[in-house]
């Protein structure tokens, strides 16, 4: 069931067409958030899917903060139609998150990516409010103590201030994905299934949005996306409910390079169907929401495995994580560079897919 959200001009239309009392009702202009669902929306209905890359014009393998940068575009002439950013340690009013790019960095790319004609989503891995180490920290499990929680209001207002600080020229607020406490069912963050009940684990995102909304903040989509090997039970164990999330998405990541295609062809089989039929039911958007096979050493790797699997989904984006600077994580990167061995396929998978990239 698909949740019907008529644009302004056809409100209007009908509104002047209605009834004999020819009464014309002004309607409300759509928030950012229901225009982007819209937007989403019609990208699905089309048949097609985002594809997305997080940190895209921050840096590349060989490269950082260059005007016009981006591995996507050097390969393909042209940018993800997503973008991914993070918010970790805007939490401590760190002036750059945990990967050093700059926050004022990251506004002015969504700002560009969204002029542009592209869209944007945003994770954060916040520290370890018990410990103050960083989100893999899992010494201590913060959520069991309700102190915490102070903390993590005063955390979670500053996520939300950045995200209403988002504008374009006119001032009007620009819409984004919001993504906080991913990959939970993995044991891996401090709120994850090994430190949080499901319990608390609700409790937290629900906080997380009901700050948001107290705030009046109406430029968000919330995506809520578990990791790997999830039966349906179990994916929606940790849900926190059709009111709080918009998008239904998972992340799963390739390993083990030829070997491992397989065992990755059968997770995403195995579950991301559950999730779009999930999100088809409850009126929501489904997504594929990380992905990606780190260094690709498969180098047709994005049209003969990620392709076919994410072609006809129905998902309305998947997103690939980040290229880290050579110098500083060789072999991490998810999108080939200029130069790569997977360079032509990738290009392939850019000209002939499903997937939107932007100019
Ligand atoms: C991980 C790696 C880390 C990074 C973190 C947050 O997957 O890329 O190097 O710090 O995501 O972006």
């Amino acid at each position: 069931m698909k949740r019907i959200l008529l644009p302004v001009a056809a409100l209007a239309i009908l509104a002047a067409c209605g009834g004999k009392s020819r009464q014309v009702v002004t309607p409300e202009p759509l928030s950012p958030a229901a225009e982007l669902r819209l937007r989403l929306d019609s990208v699905v209905d089309a048949g097609k899917y985002l594809f997305g890359h997080h940190d895209d014009t921050a840096y590349g393998h060989t490269w950082e903060y260059e005007e016009g940068g981006s591995d996507v575009k050097a390969v393909t002439g042209e940018y993800p139609a997503l973008m991914s950013w993070d918010l970790g340690l805007i939490e401590v009013d760190s002036a750059r998150n945990l990967d050093g790019v700059p926050f004022g960095f990251i506004r002015s790319q969504i700002a560009a990516q969204h002029a542009r004609g592209g869209f944007n989503t945003i994770s954060w891995h916040p520290i370890n409010p018990a410990t103050r180490g960083n989100s893999w920290d899992t010494s201590v499990a913060p959520l069991a103590d309700s102190v915490m929680l102070d903390t993590l209001t005063v955390w979670i207002d500053r996520a939300a201030a950045f995200i209403a600080s988002l504008k374009d020229a006119d001032g009007k607020p620009l819409p984004v994905i919001f993504r906080p406490w991913h990959e939970n069912s993995g044991s891996w963050f401090w709120w994850g299934s090994g430190s949080a009940t499901p319990e608390q684990y609700i409790a937290l995102y629900r906080l997380t949005r009901e700050r948001f909304d107290s705030a009046g903040i109406d430029n968000v989509l919330w995506a809520y996306s578990p990791d790997k090997d999830l039966t349906r039970e179990q994916y929606l164990s940790t849900y926190p409910g059709d009111d709080y999330v918009d998008i239904l998405g998972a992340d799963i990541y390739a390993f083990d390079g030829e070997e491992g295609i397989g065992q990755y062809t059968e997770r995403v089989r195995a579950q991301l169907p559950m999730v779009v039929d999930e999100a088809r039911r409850r009126g929501k958007i489904a997504a594929f929401t990380e992905t990606g096979l780190e260094g690709l050493p498969v180098a047709d790797w994005y049209t003969r495995v990620l392709r076919p699997l994410t072609d006809s989904l129905g998902i309305a984006y998947v997103c690939v994580w980040r290229n880290g600077i050579q110098t500083q994580k060789p072999e991490h990167f998810y999108v080939p560079y200029p130069g790569h061995p997977s360079e032509a396929d990738f290009r392939l998978y850019h000209d002939t897919s499903n997937a939107l990239f932007v100019k």
